[in-house]
């Protein structure tokens, strides 16, 4: 029988100690994988941190590629993960950390599980530019399905900018990430699902499916726009979207 309480554990601690942790070896189904991914969470919820929304991953074309799993897929985020705007992270926490550029939600009012893109949008409180820092707990960062689901779909840190009014048409807006200055991801907001509202509708009916409905105050992570780039020691890294504004975070050792 598989002890998918063993794999939560060994999940959690190479996350705990930056040490990568070969793939699973067990054959466990998506639902024994999220299972897995609810433990995991559950021992940091025991160390203190609180679960402060959920991020959606592979929801671009771009990321599927890169990553070679097709299915997306959704983790919890707690307020352990959450950055300031123009802060530094300490590359040493991680075991291969890499960045990609998303849009965030803040949701303002509660999010049953089937709702329509306009009724998802009528929930929310503000769009932000939003700098997500992945960080696959396995060796070389690859992974199957049931493998990335277990390790919370490689959360590890986020950082969101300010604020920015819900009306403002999300669809397709150009998204552009510097590091050092120089652009290194340019893409649109439209690359995600074709419209990050579609990944806001999935997260709502995720969250909802697994008895923790999005809340407000929670934040949701729409996913990657593009496939992720590595990151190293002293770099800077700056997101900016096109109408929202800009969101910035530098790398330590
Ligand atoms: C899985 C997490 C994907 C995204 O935005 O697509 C993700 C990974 O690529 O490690 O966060
Ligand atoms: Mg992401």
């Amino acid at each position: 029988m598989t002890d998918i309480h063993a794999i939560a554990a060994r999940l959690d601690e190479a996350a705990v100690h930056a040490r990568a942790t070969p793939q699973l070896k067990e054959q466990i189904s998506v639902a024994e994988a999220y299972e897995v991914q609810r433990l995991s969470m559950d021992r940091r919820y025991a160390r203190g941190e609180r679960r402060i929304g959920i991020k959606m991953g592979l929801t671009s074309r771009a990321k599927m590629a890169q990553m070679g799993v097709e299915e997306v897929i959704w983790g919890r985020l707690t307020d352990a993960m959450l950055i300031d705007d123009g802060a530094s992270i300490r590359h040493g926490l991680y075991v291969h950390p890499r960045v990609e550029p998303e849009i965030a939600f803040l949701i303002e009012r509660p999010l049953g599980p089937s709702v329509t893109p306009m009724a998802a949008l009528a929930a929310v409180g503000g769009v932000a530019a939003a700098l997500e820092i992945i960080d696959s707990r396995y060796e070389n960062f690859k992974f199957s399905l049931t493998d990335v689901i277990a390790d919370n779909s490689s959360s590890s840190a986020f950082v969101v900018g300010p604020w920015a009014d819900p009306a403002i048409d999300i669809a397709n807006l150009g998204m552009v990430v510097r590091i050092d200055g120089e652009v290194r991801m340019i893409s649109s907001s439209a690359a995600i699902l074709g419209h990050p509202l579609r990944s806001l509708v999935s997260a709502a009916h995720a969250a909802a499916a697994a008895g923790e409905p999005l809340q407000p105050g929670d934040v949701v992570l729409a996913g990657g726009a593009t496939a992720a780039e590595a990151l190293a020691p002293g770099q800077h890294v700056r997101l900016e979207v096109e109408r929202l504004g800009s969101v910035d975070f530098r790398v330590e050792a």
